[in-house]
Formats: structure tokens, sequence, C-alpha cells
């Protein structure tokens, strides 16, 4: 099947998907017009609150938007930027992940509390402790929840190594391993991390880790979620335009490459998430068709997801790639 379009009547991208009771919740970010023009800060990207959206049927239902959840202007450490976020549930509480740069333009990851999946969601008046870059992914895992973030260029990963600034940032050469996302195991309290964030890492075929000249390499967009027992790790490999899985066995890894999910959409970022709901899977993702290509106003999409009888998720046919010919 091809993608179909989720929600038309606004411009939002990056969907973290959850399914809370008996319904599905959509946390995107939140795209504006902007006088920016691209670069590899992602400065085009200048969002200022979250909705969230909800349905109780992804293909055919009405999606229900349950308007601005969370503003930066509450936010008293945030000055710009609300990338991608994420919602996680502990006893009875929701907890929405997010990130935004602060006064010293450096992205950190804030947390803001609802009583309802739907929200309002109160902020921390703080960022968590140690935290920083961007693109968060909450798993489930039984009783323990797992905080997944990062992403180079803009999303400033290269400026860390073991979780410290380092004065020279810089990415990897192309034959050494590629960084990679972080996973921390999140405190009882949901609000702090409960261990220094570990770095994921990703092994290729052979069982080495990926190499940053890989074109398959993680750049961005974290998702993990659980298929037969297994961990799946997704991301997008950025500047490839691609979104690419591993398996493994453990919520921290190793991942090993199984392919390609999604190939180049149209617009320069790809991101998205998989969810099972009401026994079917499907992928969220998004594209720039609608705004005519604008990389800064994407519109959100989903597609059903399918796996082989080995587990391997059979890649998704959009049917509107176009941009493989730009980028490649
Ligand atoms: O939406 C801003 C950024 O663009 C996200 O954080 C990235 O994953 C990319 O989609």
């Amino acid at each position: 099947m091809t993608g179909k379009y989720l929600f038309p009547a606004d411009y939002m991208a990056d969907p973290s998907v959850k399914v809370f009771g008996d319904r599905l919740y959509i946390y995107p970010s939140h795209d504006v017009d902007v006088a920016f023009t691209e670069n590899d800060n992602g400065d085009c990207y200048n969002m200022r609150d979250y909705h969230v959206l909800s349905t109780d049927n992804v293909l055919e239902g009405e999606i229900v938007d349950h308007g601005c959840v969370l503003d930066i202007d509450q936010v008293e450490w945030a000055n710009r930027q609300m990338w991608d976020c994420d919602c996680s549930e502990k006893n009875g509480k929701y907890y929405l992940y997010f990130p935004a740069k602060d006064y010293n333009d450096v992205f950190h990851i804030g947390v803001a509390v609802a009583d309802k999946p739907e929200g309002p969601f109160i902020p921390m008046p703080a960022p968590m402790r140690g935290s920083y870059s961007i693109d968060i992914c909450v798993l489930a895992d039984g009783d323990k929840r797992y905080i997944y973030f990062g992403g180079i260029w803009g999303g400033q990963l290269q400026r860390y190594r073991d979780n410290l600034a380092i004065d020279n940032p810089h990415l990897p050469k192309e034959d050494e391993p590629a960084l990679g996302p972080k996973v921390a195991l999140l405190a009882d309290d949901m609000l702090q991390f409960a261990e220094a964030p570990r770095e994921i890492v990703i092994l290729d075929e052979n069982g080495e880790p990926m190499k940053h000249g890989d074109p398959r390499r993680f750049f961005e967009a974290t998702w993990v979620h659980k298929y037969n027992g297994k961990y799946y790790l997704s991301w997008s490999t950025g500047d490839y335009h691609t979104i690419c899985y591993g398996v493994g066995d453990s919520p921290y890894g190793p991942f090993t490459i199984k392919g390609e999910i999604l190939k180049p959409m149209i617009g320069w970022t790809t991101h998205h998430s998989i969810v099972e709901y009401k026994g079917k899977w499907y992928l969220f993702y998004h594209d720039s068709q609608p705004s005519g290509g604008k990389s800064w106003l994407r519109s959100l999409k989903v597609a059903e997801l399918h796996y082989d009888e080995n587990g391997n998720i059979i890649p998704v046919d959009d049917g509107s790639y176009d941009n493989l010919k730009t980028y490649y």
C-alpha cells in the first residue's frame, strides 16, 4: 500500500506513537514556517509547541487534535527548537520527554508531566541532569522504562564523548566506528536518568561496529520496539535519507543491521515510529510533499508494516519516492 496522509490540517513531523488503553496517541513535532534557510544546524526547524493527536482507527477513523499541550513559553530553560518528543506512562502518570535548545543554544532533554495521555503537560523547571542532544524514544519493557536519544550534525551528538562535552566537536573518520544513539534506564520517578547513558553499538553483517562511512549508519531518529521477544532498533540515516533497522537481544544492544524500512522521502529529513495497534503493525513517518518540498513543513503519514516469517521487516512501499536522485 502507499502511505496515507494522517493529518492534512497542519504541518507536523517526527511522529512518536504510543498505545495507552484502547486508544492510539501521536506525539509529533509541530512545524512552523520560518525565515531561516536550510543549514547543517537545522535552524529551519524552529518549532515552539507540541500538540497531541489520537484515534481509535488508524487508517479510517477520525484523527482528534487535542490542541497545544506544551508551549515553549512554559519551559523556563528552553529558548528554541522543540524537536522530536516521546511520551511514556508509569503508575497512571504520563511523561513527555522533549529536546530543546537552552539560552546557550545547547540541546537538553526536558520532562513534562500529565494525568492523561492527551495532556496538558506541566514541565519540570530544569532539563534532565546530564542530558544532551535530540530525538527521544522511550521503550516500556515490563516495569522498566528506557530512554533513547541522540542525533548528529544539528542534533549536536558530535559535541560529546562518554557523556562529556568535548573541546573539538567532530565526527569519526569514514573508517572509524560511527557514533551511536544513547540509551539509559529511567529512574523510578521518571524524571532523571537512573544510570549514565550508554552508547548503542550497531553491528554490520560481519559483526563489526558499523563505520561512519557506511551510508546505513545512525544519524538521528532512534525508535525501539519489540517483536517476538526481540528488540528492534530503527533510525534515520540523515544525509542518506533512509530508515534502517537492526535487531538485538537486549534494550542496550548491540543491534545487528537487517536492512532498510523506508527509502528517501520528499524533503531532507525522514523520521518514523513503529507500533502495533489492534493486531496490525504500522509505520508512522513524514514527508514534505504537501508543502511543495519545504523540508521544514512536513506532513504526517502512515502505512501498514509487515514482517516475513523470519521476523524481518518488509520494506514499506510508500509509492512517492522521488528524491533518491537528488541525494545519492
Ligand atoms: O524535527 C526536527 C528534526 O528533524 C528532528 O529532531 C529530526 O529527527 C528531523 O526529523
